[in-house]
C-alpha cells in the first residue's frame, strides 16, 4: 500500500522474506530467480489480499476494572465531563489501577492485547496515564514493557502522567504538572520505559500552558510528544503541539480549520479516533475535508480505553471512520497503516510492504481490501507474519 488512493496495489505479487524483513516485493513474474531458488519455504496464497500488519498509534489498553456502569449513566443523559468532574471517568480508572497488583493488570491488558491481535494488529502503542502517581504510572509502563517483550506484538510505551488531576492535587494542578515534571518523567526516563510523552490538553485536563511546560521537559529529555487535542473543546491544542514538532495531534472534534495550514507545515499525523466520537454520542466532527485537501496524513486509531472506546477491533474503528468521518475504506487502511506508522516516528520501518521493512504482514480472506472497513466483525484474517514470523 503505498498511497490512499489506488493503495499502491499490486495484482499477482510475490513478496521475499529474509531474517525478518522484506527483501524483495512486487508482480511475481519478476520475482528476481536469486529470491525463488534460495527461498527455504515457498507459500503459494492463491491469490489471497496481503496487506501491512496493521497498527494501532493511540491506545489506553492497559487498565483495571472497567467502566459500564458510566456506559448505562451516559446512555440514561449523564454526561461525560459531569461524570468525570463528580469523581468518575479517568479517576474512577486510576482507583482500580492503582489498587491492582503487576500480574493483575498484566493479564488483564494481555487478553486486549490478544483480542488487538486477531484483528490484524502487529504494532500497538500504549500509554501510561491511569496511575497518576509516581509508583502506579511506573507500574503500568512496566506492564508494557513486558507485554512488549512477552506477546508477540511490538508495543511501544507513550508516558501520559498528564492524563487527568488526581484527587490529592486537585485545585493544584500546577503542582501536579511540577510533580510530573520533577519527579515521574525522570524516573520514566532512567529505567527507559517510555518512547514518547503526551498530554490530555483539555478543559477537564490540562491547560495550554501546563501543556507546553510538559513539551519543554519532555524535549530537554529528548522524547517525542504527541497531544490528545480538541476532543471536547477548542483549546488550540494541536498548534503549540504542531511548534513543538508533535508526531501526532489526535481527536481534533474541535480543530479550527484555520489551524489547518500550521499543522500541515510541521508534518505531524491527524490521529481519527472515531470510537471516543461514537460512544459520546458525539455530533462535531474533525474537518476531514479540510484535512484531506490540506494533504495532512490522517491515521486511525482505537483509542482502546475503559472509558470513551471499549473497542479492541481496528476493524471497527477503520469502518466507524468510513461511516461517521466519511474517509474512504482506503484511506482507512492507509490511516491503519502507513499514517499510524509516521504517527510513531516509525513510518522507514512498518506501515508498508517495500524492500528493507519489516516483514509484517497479514493474509486476508477477503474479496476486496474495502472488505476490512466494511464487515463488522467475523474474521477475515487467515494469518499474521511479524517480523517474518506467523504469530496467529
Ligand atoms: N481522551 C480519551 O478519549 C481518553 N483519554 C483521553 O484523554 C478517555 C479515557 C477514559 O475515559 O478513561
Ligand atoms: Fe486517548
Amino acid at each position: 500500500m503505498a498511497d490512499d488512493t489506488d493503495g499502491g496495489i499490486i495484482s499477482d505479487g510475490a513478496l521475499a522474506v529474509k531474517d525478518g524483513r522484506i527483501l524483495w516485493v512486487g508482480p511475481a513474474r519478476h520475482l528476481p530467480d536469486t529470491a525463488r531458488f534460495n527461498a527455504d519455504t515457498v507459500e503459494n496464497l492463491g491469490g489471497a489480499w496481503v496487506t501491512p500488519g496493521l497498527i494501532d498509534c493511540h491506545t489506553h489498553l492497559v487498565y483495571a476494572g472497567n467502566r459500564s456502569n458510566e456506559f448505562e449513566m451516559r446512555i440514561k443523559g449523564a454526561d461525560y465531563q459531569a461524570i468525570a468532574e463528580a469523581g468518575g471517568g479517568i479517576l474512577s480508572t486510576v482507583r482500580a489501577v492503582r489498587v491492582a497488583s503487576e500480574d493483575e493488570l498484566y493479564a488483564q491488558s494481555l487478553s486486549r492485547v490478544k483480542a488487538m491481535m486477531a484483528d490484524g494488529i502487529t504494532t500497538l502503542e500504549i500509554k501510561s496515564g491511569y496511575g497518576l502517581d509516581t509508583a502506579s504510572e511506573l507500574k503500568m509502563l512496566e506492564v508494557i514493557r513486558r507485554l512488549n517483550i512477552e506477546s508477540p506484538l511490538r508495543i511501544l510505551p507513550t508516558f501520559l502522567g498528564a492524563h487527568t488531576i488526581p484527587p490529592e492535587f486537585k485545585g493544584q494542578s500546577d503542582t501536579y504538572v511540577d510533580l510530573i515534571i520533577e519527579e515521574m518523567l525522570p524516573r520514566v526516563v532512567e529505567k527507559g520505559l517510555a518512547l514518547a510523552v503526551d498530554v490530555f490538553c483539555e478543559n477537564i485536563g490540562f491547560t495550554p500552558s501546563q501543556t507546553e511546560r510538559i513539551f519543554t521537559a519532555a524535549k530537554a529529555h529528548n522524547l517525542p510528544i504527541k497531544l490528545h487535542a480538541e476532543q471536547l473543546s477548542d483549546s488550540k491544542g494541536a498548534v503549540l503541539a504542531a511548534r513543538y514538532n508533535a508526531l501526532s495531534v489526535d481527536h481534533l472534534e474541535y480543530l479550527d480549520i484555520n489551524d489547518i495550514p500550521v499543522l500541515a507545515k510541521s508534518g505531524c499525523v491527524a490521529v481519527l479516533l472515531p470510537g471516543a466520537y461514537y460512544y459520546l454520542n458525539e455530533t462535531r466532527k474533525p474537518p476531514i475535508e479540510a484535512l484531506r485537501k490540506a494533504g495532512i496524513p490522517m491515521a486511525v486509531s482505537t483509542d482502546a480505553n475503559p472509558g470513551t472506546s471499549p473497542v479492541l477491533s481496528i476493524r471497527s474503528i477503520m469502518n466507524m471512520a468510513c461511516v461517521l468521518f466519511q474517509i474512504t475504506p482506503l484511506e482507512a487502511l492507509a490511516g491503519a497503516t502507513i499514517h499510524a506508522a509516521r504517527a510513531l516516528g516509525l513510518q522507514d520501518d512498518i506501515g508498508t510492504l517495500e524492500k528493507g521493512k519489516a516483514a509484517d504482514f497479514i493474509v486476508w480472506d477477503m474479496e476486496t481490501p474495502a472488505d476490512l472497513a466494511y464487515q463488522m466483525g467475523g474474521n477475515l484474517l487467515r494469518y499474521s507474519v511479524k517480523a517474518g514470523q506467523k504469530i496467529l
